[in-house]
């Protein structure tokens, strides 16, 4: 039976974890996949967390089984951070807990295929590697806009908004709510207004993919963007993360919100995600969660959490600031937000950096800030800035 199959290539991302693990130079740097790291290169767990797993361990009772929906109180306590005082609980917000932001992902484009035979999804170019295979994978019609033009370092909101007046009512629209992966470009004020207005006017139904809440400009400013898509929307799916934010990455924590048009309808759209969920992974794990919900019940754990994030923002921040001071060719950090800048490396210049200077990054030009230290951003700056195609 297997013979049938072909090779597959690995994850470009993950690959670069091993690559980078094997290289002995002592000066490497890393700037491959997307994770948080301190000065000295660590992404240790957050203080808040270790607390969380402290309660935990005294206070759990059973490992039982929860059901499809996971933690309830877990995504009650995020509806707030999320969706604001006013939205959070909401009888036209249904919200279950799933593997992480990508079962998210997985489940809200299962929703809308039953929905909707033959339902279309438009991805902006360029986005997630992952997006593409997830939607697809549940049967999806991938349709794709442009975005961000990596030369110029600017978002090309006119040809955006262009192709997406020719999407059809009921196609969904998947946006980066803050932080976007690969680009950390961000729409303005009045770019998020003008595609809030698109997509009510011409019944297009947002997917808010918010992974990275917390980590761009704020908690409230990060869920802007979103709040501002759900009010001038009657449907809408959220797609929500908390392995950034909360430091959490293996365990695989996030929740999928859909907004429907009433009550009852809201009611049935999410009865229809537990019986997709039963399907594929029938219910989530558990302890991440818990531990965010251990965190979000006790004032001083959200305190510790906001002290911790607020620190891991600044020092990404920071280091954006001195890029862009850094060369003329790099100004373009400072206007972005979150961990990600996509930059005009060719595939070679790539290769060259890692090969010859030890310094890693995707193979589309996309470096993790948060891989540069106050000791190696002059390193990376004097051999990066030669290649870059401009
Ligand atoms: N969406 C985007 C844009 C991401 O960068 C990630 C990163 O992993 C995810 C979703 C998925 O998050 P998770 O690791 O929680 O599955
Ligand atoms: O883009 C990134 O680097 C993160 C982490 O298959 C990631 O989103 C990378 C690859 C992958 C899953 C997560």
């Amino acid at each position: 039976m297997f013979s049938g199959l072909s090779p597959q290539p690995a994850d470009g991302l993950l690959r670069l974890i091993v690559l980078h693990r094997d290289d002995p130079r002592p000066g490497k740097i890393d700037l491959g996949v997307g994770i948080y790291r301190d000065d000295d290169g660590a992404t240790p767990v957050l203080k808040a967390v270790k607390a969380a797993e402290h309660i935990l361990l005294e206070t759990q009772e059973s490992k039982s089984y929860l059901g499809a929906d996971g933690d309830v109180g877990f995504v009650q306590l995020l509806e707030p951070i999320i969706f604001g005082a006013e939205m959070a609980g909401s009888s036209r917000l249904g919200g279950v807990q799933t593997p992480g932001g990508t079962g998210a992902l997985r489940l809200a484009a299962e929703l809308v295929a039953q929905s909707r035979p033959g339902a279309r999804i438009w991805t902006g170019t360029p986005t997630w590697p992952n997006h593409a295979p997830i939607f697809a994978g549940a049967g999806l019609e991938i349709l794709t806009h442009p975005f961000f033009d990596a030369e110029t370092q600017r978002i090309e909101f006119g040809a955006m908004m262009n192709a997406l007046e020719s999407a059809e009512p009921g196609d969904v629209v998947l946006v980066h709510g803050s932080s976007h992966n690969p680009t950390g470009a961000e729409l303005d004020e009045g770019q998020a207004e003008a595609l809030a207005e698109l997509c009510a006017r011409r019944g297009l139904v947002p997917l808010i993919d918010l992974a990275y809440q917390g980590l761009g400009r704020g908690l409230e400013e990060d869920a802007g963007l979103a709040r501002r898509l759900l009010a001038a929307c009657d449907e809408a799916l959220l797609a929500y993360s908390c392995d950034k934010n909360f430091g959490l990455y293996r365990e695989r924590v996030g929740a999928l919100w859909v907004q429907g048009q009433t009550a009852d309808a809201t009611q049935i759209a999410r009865d229809n995600m537990l019986v997709v969920a039963r399907g594929i992974w029938s219910m989530p794990p558990d302890h991440g969660a818990a531990i965010v919900r251990v965190i979000l019940e006790r004032p001083e754990l959200v305190a510790l959490w906001h002290a911790e994030l607020d620190e891991m923002r600044d020092r990404i921040s920071r280091l954006r600031e001195k890029l862009a001071e850094s060369h003329p060719l790099f100004a373009g950090a400072a206007r972005q937000t979150g961990m990600f800048a996509l930059l005009p490396f060719s595939p070679e210049a790539v290769t060259e950096l890692r090969e010859m200077h030890g310094i890693y990054m995707a193979g589309n030009g996309r470096i993790n800030i948060a891989g540069l230290t106050e000791e190696n951003i002059e390193r990376f700056v004097e051999a990066a800035a030669p290649l870059l195609r401009v």
